[in-house]
């Protein structure tokens, strides 16, 4: 099985248009200056770090599409091709991606890589989502015109087609193949989305009634039931402000640092983690880079490693 691989190509994608805070473009330096790399060998891998995919800076974009219901449209798509490119590039390379945010609007390349690489090979492919936030804006629905609100509906089929015809194909993934895990704050047009395509979304009352394990153990099984393996997105946020306190948009009442492990040592016994992504960390808004050791450390907890 894919997940088996024992190679990693890391890349990064400083990416901050898709969300309102300056600052989540350092995620991918904090996550490398945390020693991942040095890490992953440790563990094992052969390591190969790719560097980053170019982003255009908002300071130097010339002001064409003001659209204000999806800011930087143009740009978000830009990148996001060119990640969607890497990232089938390092499977076709027999590698493990394991991609480094920017904003959760990298998401969307993720994903089209992955399910550009497996459906062609007749496979389809799950998600598991841990986010305080569900993700799945439109341009419609978003009171933010965030793209890093939306990334889940573009991959389920919903929104510009400039985001979703990435790869030439569209939904990347079904409804019925995704998890979100950890969603303590959601905006009405999302709440409507996800209950129309009945989407499994656990909140934090899910965690709290019964528990980090057997919530990853279900949602494990529901990504992996009709698929090859699943996508491993973990915003920061999903964590409580308390032990990640470098996120752009902090909610209160997020998971504790031991459920955050938990349910990437879960991932990781699976079996079926196709691809890692870390995203939404603030290197401006944290305190001497504990967001971004947690992040790398979260990282390799989903790639194996293990207290014992
Ligand atoms: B993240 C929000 F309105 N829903 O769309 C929006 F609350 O990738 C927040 O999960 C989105 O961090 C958060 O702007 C996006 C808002
Ligand atoms: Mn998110
Ligand atoms: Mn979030
Ligand atoms: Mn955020």
């Amino acid at each position: 099985h894919p997940s088996r691989q024992r190679k990693a190509t890391i890349v990064g994608v400083p990416m901050d248009l898709g969300a309102d805070r300056r600052g989540v473009d350092m995620g991918p330096s904090v996550v490398r200056i945390a020693g991942l790399s040095a890490k992953l060998t440790e563990l094992g891998y052969t390591v190969e770090d790719i560097g980053n995919v170019p982003v255009a800076l908002a300071e130097m974009r010339r002001v064409t599409d003001t659209d204000a219901r999806h800011k930087y449209l143009s740009e978000v798509a830009k990148s996001n091709e060119i990640l969607a490119n890497h990232v089938e590039a390092i499977l076709e390379q027999g590698a493990l991606p394991v991609v480094l945010g920017g904003d959760h609007s990298i998401a969307i390349g993720s994903v089209a890589g992955i399910a550009a690489y497996y459906r062609r090979r007749g496979h389809r492919i799950g998600i598991i989502w841990i986010d305080a936030h569900a993700d799945i804006n439109t341009p419609e629905s978003s009171p933010s015109g965030n793209i890093h609100g939306m990334p889940l509906a573009v991959l389920l089929g919903y929104g510009p087609a400039l985001l979703t015809q990435i790869g030439g194909f569209a939904p990347k993934v079904r409804p019925e193949d995704c998890a979100i895990i950890g969603v303590r704050q959601i905006d009405d047009g999302e709440r409507q989305l996800a209950r129309q395509l009945g989407l499994r979304v656990y909140t934090m009352r899910d965690l709290d009634e019964r528990g980090m394990s057997a919530v990853m153990d279900e949602a494990l099984d529901l990504v992996t039931r009709h698929t090859i393996g699943f996508h491993a997105t973990f915003d920061m946020d999903f964590v409580d402000p308390y032990y990640a306190p470098g996120v752009g948009t902090p909610v209160p009442g997020g998971g504790t640092y031991r459920e955050s492990h938990l349910a990437m040592e879960k991932i990781h016994d699976s079996g079926n983690m196709l691809s890692v992504e870390m995203v939404e960390i603030n290197a401006v808004l944290d305190t001497h880079n504990r967001t971004g050791e947690l992040g790398a450390e979260l990282l390799l907890s989903a790639l194996g490693k293990k207290i014992l």
